[in-house]
Order: C-alpha cells, then structure tokens, then sequence
C-alpha cells in the first residue's frame, strides 16, 4: 500500500562519527519516511563527500574550514550549498524545512548547535549526551519555553523513555544499566598498566573512541546518569547504576507498587536511533533478536566506586551543580584526548578531573557565557596538570 505519509527532514550534526554513519543507515534503509537536509562533520571530508553525494543534502558543513575548498570542489557538480566553520553550523541547524536535528557531534561542541536548533523549535535527538551534562538545567528549560521535545538516541535513555510510554505516575527510581566496560575484573594494579588499545575493546558496543574510553573508566556512566536526571526529572539519588555486563537490559523504572519495566534488546546503537527518528512509532528491521534460550544468564552487580571513581565524581559534581559538571565535562575532554595520546596513564584520568574540579572557579548559578568561559579554564587547568 502506498503511504502518503510527510518526510521527516534531518539534520545530522556529526555524520561521519559512528552514530551519524549508522543514523544514515537508518534513512538507507527507510527512504520512504525520512529526507536528509544537512549534514555535518568536522574533518572526516572524504566520508562527508561520500554521504553527500549519496543523500543529496540541501547543506553540508565542515567544522574544520581547512577542509572547505576539497569538499566545495567535490560536490560543484551537486546542487549542494557547502558551508565550513561552527558558525555555519549553529546557522544550519535553523533551517525552515528541518523537523529533526539529530545533535551526534561529541563532547562540548554539541552544545552551541543544540541551543540553535531549539530557538528554531526544531526536534531534538539527542546523541550528545555532553550537552545535557554541561548545561542541563539551561537546555530543558529552554526546551520547555518553545515546546520542543528532547527525543534521546542513549540507548539507556531510549529504554527509560520507552518504559515511560503511556505511563502518567510518578518514577520511583530509575535502573540505569552499564556494561562495566572492558576494565570491569580489572586490579586496581592491572588498571594503572592499560593502554588506549585495551580500553578501546568494548566488549558489547562498537563506538566512538571519547565514548569508549569513557566508558572503560565508566565516566560515561556518570554522564548518562545526569543526562537522566534531566530528560525524566528524576533526581541523583533515585538513579541507581547497575552492572550488567551482557548489555540486553537497557534499563528499567521501577514505580511506586514495586513495578519494574525494562526494555531489553540487543546492544544495537540502530534500535535507539531510529526510534527517535521514528517515534511514536516502531517500525520493522531486520535487527537480530533476543534469543533467552542462547543468553541463559543476565547478571547485575553494584559498581565499584573506587576502581572507578569517575562514576562517584559525577554524584558529587550533580550533587553540587553550578557549573561543576562543566567543569567535571571539560576536565574529561582534555584527560581522555591526551590518554589517547599517550600522554597519560588510565589512572591518571581521575586525578586530573579531581584536581580540576577543586581548581576552578564555581559558579552557582550558571549563564551561558558562565558556561564558555567554564569550560576554557578548566580546559587550561586540567592541561596545567597533565603538563606538570
Ligand atoms: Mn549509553
């Protein structure tokens, strides 16, 4: 039967990353239900020019204006406008036509655009969990104003927003499951001695490599728990983070009579994606099945806080608020890009984030110019450590 149903327009800010390549392969695979109206990258331009001739964009944008001139004279055949800069991407995103934008870029750099797209009412999925975890508080309200929904691509976001479906009571507490990463048996003896290539094995998902790392040291974790607080309401101490090394449980609430909904999958970034791309509706795919039989066994277990502190950081950062998770944010950014760099060691990640978060300036009640200026020096404070 044919359907009439409008295109949803998308636009991806961080298409060339893993969320972004496979939310292109959600529009593959649903061509009838979704256009691409822009898409962009930061310096990956061969795989931007790639996706673009492919999708056929309204607008591409290259954060990395060095790349400009390459990706301008590779698509001049294309009726494609191609923009370089962050600018151009905070204006891209305002775009008329656009219903959705997809925020898939990492870290900080997420949060500028986001706050565009919300001023223009546009759709908000959220894979940049960043965003919430510097300014949480800035962007629901924000969202609240011009009436935009926040639709998240976490897949532990994506469960708890699904075990909310057609729920009106009150969340007694929300289950936030973690894989514990590939660290989880790990002494803190073997901790001290892993490298980036170790922590770059996930056992279960296959990402990005911030992610990855932060899930190795299970900052990510912390992160997602905030980014919980403010997609449901629901405060830190009501979210509890279990262990659940098979990653089948996506999480769970639990209600007020003891009820405990959980979403249950598996570890397929695909599912949240196009959920939120698709929602309210579910629409088939070919995605492997749960088989219980093959499973057998699903396990929990508590989180070790001192093994991994990042996680018992993140509580005292939330637990504080200001600008501490800003500052908690960016201290991470610089501790893992130089981890990746060899430059140092796994353990040394936590020392620099709690050395940055007694170093810098607190700020109760933070503006966004607060935020900017947050995350710079504490950019500096945590590089001052890690040069020392
Ligand atoms: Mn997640």
């Amino acid at each position: 039967m044919e359907t009439d149903i409008k295109k949803r327009s998308i636009a991806i800010l961080g298409s060339t990353g893993s969320i972004g390549t496979q939310a292109l392969e959600v529009v593959r695979n649903n061509p009838e239900r979704f256009e691409i109206y822009a898409l962009t990258a930061n310096c990956q331009v061969d795989l931007l020019i790639a996706q673009a001739i492919e999708f056929q964009p309204e607008v591409v944008v290259i954060a990395d204006e060095r790349h400009y001139e390459t990706l301008k004279a590779a698509l001049s055949h294309l009726p494609i406008k191609v923009w370089a800069g962050a600018d151009a991407i905070a204006q891209g995103v305002e775009s008329e036509p656009i219903d959705v934008v997809l925020t898939a870029l990492v870290g900080y750099s997420g949060l500028r655009p986001t706050i565009h797209a919300i001023k223009a009412g546009k759709a908000i999925a959220l894979a940049n969990k960043e965003t919430l975890v510097v300014a949480g508080e800035l962007i629901t309200a924000l969202a609240f104003e011009h009436k935009v929904p926040i639709l998240p691509v976490d897949s532990e976001h994506s469960a708890i927003f699904q075990c909310l479906n057609g729920e009106r009571s009150p969340i007694e507490k929300i289950l936030l499951t973690a894989s514990g990463g590939p660290f989880r048996l790990k002494s803190m003896d073997e901790l001290k001695k892993v490298t980036k290539n170790d922590a770059l094995k996930h056992p279960n998902w296959n990402m990005g490599a911030k992610v990855t790392i932060d899930s190795a040291s299970m900052m990510n974790k912390g992160f997602e728990m905030m980014e919980a607080k403010w997609l449901f309401g629901v405060p830190p101490e009501r979210i509890q983070v279990l262990v659940h090394p098979q990653s089948i449980v996506h999480s769970m609430v639990q209600f007020e009579d003891s009820s405990v909904i959980a979403q249950l999958g598996m570890p397929d970034m695909r599912l949240p994606i196009q959920y939120a791309l698709t929602y309210p509706e579910r629409v088939k795919t070919d995605f492997e099945r749960v088989d219980f039989f093959q499973l057998n066994t699903l396990t929990f277990e508590q989180p070790d806080l001192e093994k991994f502190r990042n996680l018992a950081f993140a509580y005292e950062a939330v637990g504080k608020g200001g600008n501490l998770p800003c500052i908690l944010n960016a201290a991470n950014e610089v501790a893992v890009a130089n981890f990746l760099q060899d430059k140092i060691g796994f353990l040394e990640m936590s020392h620099v984030l709690e050395q940055t978060m007694c170093k810098a300036s607190f700020v109760a009640n933070p503006t966004y110019q607060d935020y900017v200026e947050t995350d710079t020096e504490s950019r500096r404070i945590a590089l001052e450590l890690i040069r020392l």
